[in-house]
C-alpha cells in the first residue's frame, strides 16, 4: 500500500543518522526550540503543570517545556547568535536558543527542574542561576560548584524551584566575555497558589538591562570595555526597536527589570507612580513599600514594580541618564553650546570636506538628521512620535494606556488620541516682557550689595 511504502521509503532515506536522533530523543533530551524573531511573543500560557499568569518578554519569549514523570524538562542551547539591535544595525552576540538574552523561563513554585544545557560555543560555559535557592553543585560557578560545560557536551541541572520571584541567569565561566557577548536570560518563578505578598496582575512585563560596545560600522561588541558602552539595550535592543508596553486602562500591571549591565539604570516612568514589589530576594513586605517614579537598578540587581496603569495615553518610561537613552556617538566631542561658528564651516570644508557643524545650538537637530551613517549602527537619537522627533535612542520605550484595549491583546494601538484642549500648545495671546527687580540708580554692583552685612547697613 501506498502509506506504508512511503514509509518505507521516508525510513531509508531517513537512514541511520534519524534512527540515531530518535533514539537519542527517547533517551531523554528534550527537543531545543529555536526562536530567531526579534517580535515580542505573545505570553506562553502552561499547557503542562499549575496555572499561572505567564509574563512577556519584550522582544522576547519564553521557553516552552516538556513533563516528564513529574519533572518540567528544559533545553538550552548556549550558542552564537546574530540579533537585530535595531532595524539595520546587527550584531554577533553569543546567547541561547538563536536569541541573545535567551528565551524566558517560567516556572511554579514547587515545580521539580530539570534543565539540559548543550553548548555550542567556541569555548566551555556554565549556567549561573541568580538568585535561586538550590542545591550548591547547581549553582553553576565554574571550578567552583561544578567543572564547566566543554565544547559540545550538555551538561543537566536539576534542582526544584524553592522561592517565588524574579531571577535570571547567566554565565559563571568566562564571563567577563560571555555576558559583554550577551549571554544572560529572565526567569520569573509563579508563586504556587495565592502568595500574600504577590498580588493578582492583569499583565506581567520582563526585560533585562544590557550594553555592549559595538564601533559603528563593526558587528561584534568589544569584550574588554568596562565601563564606555556606547549601545544601552532592553533585552538587546535599542529606542525605537524596543517594543511598548500596551496595556488596558485600570489594568494593575507587573514589569520586572535586571540589570546585567557595568553600571546602575534608575528606571523611569511616566504619569503614574509605581510600587517596588520585589526584588531578586523575592516579595518585597507591604509594609516596606513606597510610591515612586523612579527606581534605580543596580549593577547585577532585579526589581519588580506595580501599578495600576489609571491614565491614559502615551508614558515615556526610561533609564533616567541621559547618556543611556542615546545610542552609539563619540564622547570625545567639544561641547559648541553658545560658540559662533557662523562664516567657519565653508572655510573648514576647503581642508577638510566631510567636516560637518553639530551642537551650537544645542543636539536636538541631530533627532532630525539624515546623517550618513556608517553601514552598521543605530542612529545616535532617533524615534519617531506624532508630533516629530523623539530625540531618544537605547533604554526607552512607552507605556501605552488605552481604554479600548481587550484583556490579553498586548498588540500597539499606534499613537495616543489626545482629547481636544489637552496637549501643550503655543500661547497665543499676549507676552509680556518678564518682569525682573530693578537696580536703584546709585547701587554699587549686584555682588557688592548682596555680601554687605546687615548690620553694617543699617548703622549707616
Ligand atoms: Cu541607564
Amino acid at each position: 500500500m501506498i502509506t506504508s511504502r512511503r514509509q518505507f521509503l521516508a525510513g531509508t532515506a531517513a537512514s541511520v543518522t534519524g534512527l540515531v536522533v530518535a533514539r537519542s530523543a527517547l533517551a531523554g533530551l528534550p527537543e531545543a526550540v529555536i526562536q530567531t524573531s526579534v517580535e515580542t511573543a505573545a505570553p506562553l500560557v502552561p499547557p503542562t503543570g499549575h496555572p499561572y499568569n505567564p509574563v512577556v518578554t519584550l522582544n522576547g519569549w519564553t521557553l516552552p517545556w516538556r513533563m516528564n514523570k513529574g519533572v518540567k524538562e528544559f533545553h538550552l542551547v548556549a550558542e552564537p547568535v546574530v540579533r537585530e539591535v535595531s532595524p539595520g544595525f546587527v550584531v554577533n552576540m553569543w546567547g541561547y536558543n538563536g536569541q541573545s538574552p535567551g528565551p524566558t523561563i517560567e516556572v511554579v513554585e514547587g515545580d521539580k527542574l530539570r534543565i539540559f544545557v548543550t553548548n555550542k560555543l567556541p569555548e566551555h560555559t556554565t549556567i549561573h542561576w541568580h538568585g535561586q535557592r538550590l542545591p550548591n553543585g547547581m549553582d553553576g560557578v565554574g571550578g567552583l560548584t561544578q567543572p564547566a560545560i566543554p565544547v559540545g557536551k550538555t551538561f543537566v541541572y536539576e534542582f526544584e524551584a524553592r522561592r517565588p520571584g524574579t531571577f535570571m541567569y547567566h554565565p559563571h565561566a568566562d564571563e567577563m566575555v560571555q555576558m559583554a557577548m550577551g549571554m544572560m536570560g529572565f526567569w520569573v518563578t509563579h508563586p504556587k497558589g495565592k502568595h500574600p505578598h504577590i498580588a493578582t496582575v492583569e499583565r506581567d512585563f520582563c526585560f533585562l538591562l544590557n550594553a555592549f560596545d559595538v564601533e559603528p560600522g563593526s558587528h561584534t561588541p568589544k569584550i574588554n570595555t568596562m565601563t564606555d558602552f556606547n549601545i544601552w539595550c532592553w533585552n538587546s535592543r535599542v529606542f525605537p526597536a524596543i517594543d511598548s508596553l500596551n496595556v488596558r486602562l485600570n489594568d494593575r500591571v507587573r514589569i520586572r527589570i535586571g540589570n546585567l549591565t557595568m553600571t546602575n539604570h534608575p528606571i523611569h516612568l511616566h504619569g503614574h507612580e509605581f510600587l517596588v514589589t520585589g526584588t531578586d530576594g523575592g516579595p518585597t513586605p507591604p509594609s516596606s513599600r513606597w510610591h515612586e517614579v523612579t527606581t534605580d537598578i543596580a549593577v547585577g540587581q532585579m526589581r519588580q514594580i506595580e501599578l495600576v496603569a489609571d491614565e491614559e495615553g502615551d508614558w515615556a518610561m526610561h533609564c533616567h541618564k541621559s547618556h543611556h537613552t542615546m545610542n552609539a556617538m563619540g564622547h570625545d566631542v567639544p561641547t559648541m553650546i553658545g560658540v559662533d561658528h557662523r562664516g567657519l564651516v565653508g572655510k573648514i570644508q576647503q581642508v577638510a570636506p566631510d567636516y560637518m557643524l553639530m551642537g551650537e545650538r544645542g543636539m536636538a537637530d541631530m533627532g532630525d538628521m539624515e546623517m550618513p551613517l556608517p553601514d552598521n549602527t543605530a542612529p545616535m537619537m532617533t524615534g519617531r512620535g506624532q508630533y516629530g522627533p523623539l530625540e531618544m535612542g537605547g533604554m526607552f520605550t512607552v507605556f501605552k494606556v488605552r481604554k479600548d484595549q481587550k484583556p490579553g491583546d498586548y498588540s500597539d494601538a499606534g499613537p495616543f488620541r489626545h482629547p481636544p484642549g489637552t496637549v501643550a500648545r503655543e500661547w497665543q495671546g499676549d507676552a509680556p516682557p518678564a518682569t525682573r527687580s530693578e537696580p536703584t540708580p546709585d547701587a554699587a554692583p549686584a555682588a557688592a550689595t548682596a555680601v554687605k552685612p546687615i548690620g553694617k547697613h543699617t548703622s549707616h
